[in-house]
């Protein structure tokens, strides 16, 4: 009874709170009881299964032999390290069981998700006891030879992790970064209409940001086409060392919170196991059948409305079942209880038998039989085959997935007659692309961006499909709000919530596409990094079948961010990118709309990547014909011979860009210098594909040693001009033979409200900067260049003036291209 003793808690229901939308109806103990949901047989098998559980979470944690304690416990047979989490174990196997009644009962296709996945013990259990992780791991039979390496396993050196990681068969959630459970469980159930995903939500979860955020998904679903999400909040009171709030504001505080994001929640709460047996059991079946009407109401109506889904708070002891006290310090019910409750056993021979006592306690005589198996009679409790949720295939959606019906990106090509005399808006075409594919794979594919799509100039999506708004409607929305019930476009201001729902899509074998401002991609950083992970898990296990990539359009980016100002520019994402595994994430620059598509196409088949596309969506300039954007794609970067006169020779420097505004600034650099310098001889090279700069033993993609020498040579100036930090091209480059002579331009924090040519010069990547580079680092050119340097300088400040007069740039600096046939540049440099 963990809520009693509570200041200004009010006092425990000992059954549930039901509430709708009209009333608040409360069952409390005036109220005829209901009749028990289990029978007594019912209640007692569950019970012993869920001591099974129970028995194997605390096993886990502390045994290396001796698994069926047939004989007295000895230090020998404990860990050396004991590590994992007890305390959410029992409560997460408690939900888990319960559910396995119903997934019997109602024949139900569920997953499940644990938030609080450092309770892993209590999710291996039962997947254990079911059997599937035998069938994974057969060396993990169901015996006691197999139960004592099951044990020795977990949390071990050369074993699993301590949370729901790839390795747990049904695991599609690892839950060991707290926050994304929701969003998850979301993208799951969208285009499932029979999933019913239920996860458990941490009370220290909730606190986070992105969990808060994610409790609005119920706006977001789709009662007709979409599966149901059932969230168990697990109210047990505490985190690692702290009480968790939502523990310690009023139940109707709490009640109230839930009923104002659009949930329906009811509470089971209690410690007493066979009272909250009957009291779960009811109240999990009747949640059930509730999602089924909303369900059943929907599908015969054809009418998707936004429902008022029910939710469960499930308030129990946390550590429940556990040790009650050590050494006089409260344990069960309290946040002691979180990791190893009883951590001194190979020391203390106290503990060593309150250990044994606890497990005894759980009577695995009872449980077992002679060969260490389950006995048949709990055995039968299990759902079977891939109903069990720890086979079901939606956890291992790469089963599922099948490739999209993708049409040819090269019918969207924009017109290329020259390179870098017309422009285009680069994701324009992509949108359409994105339009067509949406058309193809109206049950398979989503678009996601935080209020974005349009900004992003993507909006012709929504001639196939609008924005998902199952909320309130205005008259308004019909001009140009682009809404719809069944919209397959997912937009919220809550980059974590999209993250995630993306995320669960693909985890679940469905096929997805991210669009979000470059600056503030930085909001799921941390969410990237565990994705990268797990898919870098996942490449060692055989049996988990590949997912779609993930792929990321970064787009409003740092150089077309004058306007917004500082706030708004950040390239930094691309240096997180390159810390995870080679294996897992690739980068891609395109610098016009023809290889946006190219590489759009390309990521969007592939598997088991996280795709980082950079690409602004504003007017550059055209380079390449839809030919020759897949000849340079496919080779990741490459020479641009209209920009190069170092045919048949060796050139005098190498200037080299990634990123559309770098590549423009550095083409009007090399006319600059064509005309101060005909007989200069510049190499051009442009990269699409960052990771082509690795060497080949670092990344797949890497070249070798003799391409990048061969192409950037092995003593000549490089001046690079990128469009993120500077730094992070000399850490892809500096085992290159050549890494001296390079010499890296890219963002240097200096912004604010500037033209753009005025942000480019402040953070020295504009064409007068990178042409005075090539003066300062050619030897031939440091003399004789003194008075075209002066020049560039002089030309360099009158913009700037010009911009602070006028507040644009020069026109024939904003409208420069590249100089098409007759004019003096182009004839100088190919006379040459
Ligand atoms: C984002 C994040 N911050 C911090 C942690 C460290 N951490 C691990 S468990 C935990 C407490 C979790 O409490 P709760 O969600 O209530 O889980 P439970 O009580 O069920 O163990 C914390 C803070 C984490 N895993 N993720
Ligand atoms: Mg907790």
């Amino acid at each position: 009874m963990i809520r009693t003793a509570m200041k200004g808690s009010t006092k425990m229901r000992e059954t549930a709170t039901v509430i709708n939308d009209q009333k608040r109806i409360r069952h409390d103990e005036a109220s005829p009881a209901p009749p028990p949901a289990l029978s007594r047989e019912e209640l007692g098998k569950i019970d012993a299964y869920w001591r099974a559980c129970n028995y194997l979470a605390a096993g886990m944690i502390y045994l290396r032999a001796n698994p069926l304690l047939r004989e007295p416990l000895k230090v020998e047979h404990i860990k050396q390290r004991l590590l994992g989490h007890w305390g959410t174990s029992p409560g997460l196997s408690f939900i888990y069981i319960h559910l396995n009644r119903l997934i019997k009962k109602y024949d139900l296709n569920t997953i499940f998700l644990a938030g609080p996945g450092h309770g892993a013990p209590g999710v291996l259990a039962p997947s254990y006891l079911e059997g599937a992780y035998s069938e994974v791991y057969p060396n993990k039979g169901e015996d006691e030879a197999g139960m004592r390496e099951f044990f020795k396993e977990f949390s071990f050196p050369g074993g699993i992790g301590s949370h729901c990681t790839p390795e747990t068969p049904g695991s599609m959630h690892e839950g060991g970064e707290l926050g994304y459970s929701v969003s998850h469980a979301f993208g799951a159930a969208y285009d499932n209409p029979d999933l019913l995903v239920a996860v458990v939500v941490g009370d220290g979860e909730s606190e986070t940001g992105p969990l808060a955020a994610a409790w609005h998904s119920d706006k977001f679903l789709n009662p007709i086409r979409d599966g149901a999400v059932l969230p168990i909040l697990h109210l047990n009171g505490y985190k690692i060392n702290n009480p968790t709030v939502l523990s310690r504001i009023s139940h109707d505080e709490l009640e109230c919170l839930f009923v104002g994001y659009g949930w329906t929640p009811y509470f089971v709460e209690g410690s007493d196991p066979a009272d909250m047996h009957q009291k779960m059991a009811a109240t999990l079946e009747n949640c059930v059948l509730e999602i089924r009407r909303i369900q059943q109401e929907a599908r015969a109506s054809g009418k998707a409305t936004r429902a008022r889904w029910p939710m469960i708070v499930l308030c129990s002891p946390k550590g429940w079942t556990g040790p009650k006290e050590v050494d006089g310090h409260k344990v069960e019910g309290f946040w002691r209880a979180h990791q190893v409750p009883l951590a001194g056993v190979r020391e203390n021979p106290a503990h060593l038998k309150q250990l044994e006592d606890w497990l005894r306690s759980y009577r695995p005589e009872e449980l077992f039989d002679k060969t260490g198996k389950l006995i048949p009679e709990l055995k039968a409790l299990a759902p079977e085959g891939d109903r069990r949720m720890s086979d079901n295939p939606h956890a291992n959606g790469g089963l599922l997935r099948k490739p999209l019906r993708l049409p040819d990106f090269r019918d969207y090509a924009v017109k290329v007659d020259a390179p870098g005399q017309t422009t285009a808006e680069n994701t324009r075409p992509l949108g359409r692309f994105l339009r067509d594919i949406m058309r193809n794979n109206m049950q398979s594919f989503r678009v996601f961006g935080p209020d974005e799509t349009a900004s992003n100039k993507l909006d012709a999506i929504y001639e196939a499909s609008k924005k998902l708004w199952l909320a309130d409607y205005l008259p308004e929305d019909a001009d140009g709000g682009e809404l719809a019930p069944d919209g397959r476009v997912m937009e919220l201001l809550s980059e974590h919530t999209l993250e995630g729902w993306l995320e669960g899509y693909l985890l679940t074998g469905r096929h997805g596409f991210f669009s979000t401002y470059e600056s503030f991609v930085h909001v799921i950083d941390s969410m990237f990094n565990q994705h990268a992970k797990w898919l870098e898990s996942c490449r060692g296990l055989s049996w988990r079948a590949p997912i779609s990539s993930l792929n990321l359009l970064i787009t409003s980016t740092v150089w077309r961010q004058d306007h917004n100002g500082f706030t708004h520019q950040d390239p930094g994402f691309l240096d997180l990118v390159v810390n995870k595994s080679p294996d897992v994430c690739r980068i891609y620059l395109p610098p016009d709309a023809n290889t946006l598509l190219c590489v759009a196409d390309h990521c969007l088949k592939s598997t088991n990547y996280i795709n980082v596309i950079v690409s602004d969506k504003q007017k550059h300039l055209q380079y390449m014909t839809m030919d020759q954007a897949i000849a340079h794609c496919t080779k990741g970067l490459g020479i641009w011979p209209q920009a190069s006169n170092d045919q048949g020779v060796e050139p005098d420097v190498v200037i080299a860009s990634a990123g559309d505004i770098p590549t423009k600034e550095s083409l009007a650099a090399v006319i600059m210098l064509r005309e101060n310098f005909p007989n200069l001889k510049i190499r051009f090279v442009n990269v699409v594909d960052l990771f082509r700069l690795t060497p080949s033993s670092e990344h797949p993609h890497g070249l070798t040693d003799r391409d990048f020498d061969t192409l950037f040579t092995e003593d000549k100036p490089i001046i690079f001009n990128f469009h993120g930090y500077p730094w992070l091209i000399h850490r892809l480059t500096y085992r290159r033979t050549n890494h001296k002579n390079l010499h890296v331009r890219g963002y240097k924090e200096k912004g604010n409200i500037n033209t753009p040519l005025d942000l480019a010069i402040r953070n020295q990547i504009d064409r007068f900067t990178i042409a005075m580079d090539v003066i300062d680092r050619v030897p031939a050119l440091r003399a004789c260049g003194a008075h075209a340097k002066e020049k560039l300088r002089v030309m360099q400040l009158e913009c700037q003036a010009y911009a602070y007069e006028y507040g644009i740039d020069k026109p024939e600096m904003d409208g420069w291209t590249w100089p098409g046939k007759g004019d003096s540049a182009t004839a100088a440099t190919y006379s040459t």
